[in-house]
């Protein structure tokens, strides 16, 4: 029984920031008060695992456990937990839900006041570390989650149980870009069966985006459609526009064979007057503009979702903004609440309606790991699950 004990267990460790990951053995220590310690069964990569890694300011995040899209198994909780038990099927998520705070309680933001989001190197409550290498060297977190290693711990406020029905290899796509994808167009941008979107990038993120808005229409019966309804795609990989088309992008723009015109131009053309919705999904502050300047004035509304570098600044003339009517926004965690929405998004997996299983391009062991960082990086790879 390893419980309240410390355990040893495989990590890949990000020792530096570009460097391959080390595959080591770690110390994850037991889970202090209202933190759980998981066994992990599932992680897969997101953009953001790239980010961070390839980051080398603020120094001193390294050596890291990073990580952040999983599913595992409670192995062990700490003092004062009574929601979740050890056996549990959980999903943790970056943002926390403590569901007591005045944002957790209002339905219009998941923003938690109490443990708010940021990018700590530690766990979110008792600011420390729970990991050590086996030379007694502290290792940090990763966004509340650092699951690239066989347990980890996790506060609370940011674990979601779930239905055991749903499989590992797809419950993991749950904890960060799908559902931020999906939560976007669902709770963001509330898109309304007919209107017109576009997104910018076509990583995961921007699949799960358009995937929803076919997936809104469809439970409006396609009654109001009335074959307006367009779903634009812009990315500089024309290897993305087959597997769009899968997903049911009507329409694709290549940003490199726009010639004289831009390609918001060409998007209000395409729409007379510019987008109802546009969503940017790759994280540069140029195609926020883009965006932007893409959607319709009066009622146009931009959700950025991409990740860009800390700092990154907008340009928009306030004349602009105050002329056009338009909305801009962003949204972390595509606007759910983990606790009451996750459960949601699997039951509509479970029913067939969300359908997880397209957006996992790769599998392999958790060992491959750095393969797997090098399929995103390349663009090659959609969501890749590793497998503990
Ligand atoms: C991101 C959201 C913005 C800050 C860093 C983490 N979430 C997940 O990929
Ligand atoms: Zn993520």
């Amino acid at each position: 029984n390893t419980e309240r004990k410390p355990i040893r267990c495989k990590a890949a460790v990000a020792r530096k920031a570009g460097q391959p990951l080390v595959i080591e053995e770690v110390i994850v220590a037991p889970p202090k008060a209202y933190e759980v310690r998981i066994k992990i069964l599932c992680t897969s990569l997101c953009y953001s695992d790239i980010t961070f890694w390839k980051l080398k300011d603020p120094p001193g995040c390294f050596p890291r456990i990073m990580g952040h899209e999983a599913v595992g198994i409670v192995e062990s909780v700490g003092e004062g937990v009574d929601e979740i038990m050890k056996g549990d099927y959980v999903v943790p998520v970056f943002i926390a839900d403590c569901g007591e705070c005045k944002d957790c309680k209002s339905s219009k933001s998941n923003l938690c006041s109490k443990l708010p989001f940021k990018v700590s190197p530690w766990m979110p409550r008792e600011e420390t570390s729970r990991f050590t290498d086996l030379k007694g060297e502290t290792l940090f977190h990763f966004l509340f989650v650092s699951s690239f290693c066989e347990y980890t711990v996790v506060d609370i406020a940011h674990l979601t149980k779930l239905h055991p029905q749903i499989p590992p290899n797809r419950a993991c796509l749950l904890s960060c870009g799908v559902s931020t994808g999906i939560g976007a167009a669902w709770k963001t941008a509330n898109v309304e069966p007919g209107s017109s979107v576009a997104i910018f990038g076509m990583g995961a993120i921007g699949l799960a985006v358009y995937y929803d808005f076919y997936w809104t229409s469809k439970v409006a019966e396609g009654a109001r459609l009335c074959g307006a309804t367009k779903i634009i795609a812009v990315d500089v990989n024309p290897d993305k526009f087959e597997i769009g088309k899968k997903f049911g992008v009507t329409d694709f723009i290549n940003p490199k064979s726009c010639e004289d015109k831009s390609v918001s131009q060409i998007i209000c053309e395409m729409t007379d007057g510019g987008a109802d919705y546009c969503f940017e999904c790759v994280g540069m502050s140029t195609l926020v503009e883009e965006a932007y300047a893409s959607c319709r004035k009066g009622w146009g509304k931009t959700v950025v979702l991409g990740v860009d570098k800390p700092g990154s600044q907008l340009s928009l003339t306030s004349a602009n903004v105050l002329c056009s009517g338009k909305t801009l926004t962003g949204a972390l965690f595509g606007g759910l609440k983990a606790k009451s929405d996750i459960p949601i998004l699997v039951k509509r997996y479970l029913d067939k309606e969300v359908r997880l299983d397209d957006f996992v391009s790769h599998e392999m062991k958790f060992d491959e790991i750095n393969k797997a960082f090098n399929l995103l990086i390349e663009g090659k790879c959609l969501r890749c699950v590793l497998w503990m």
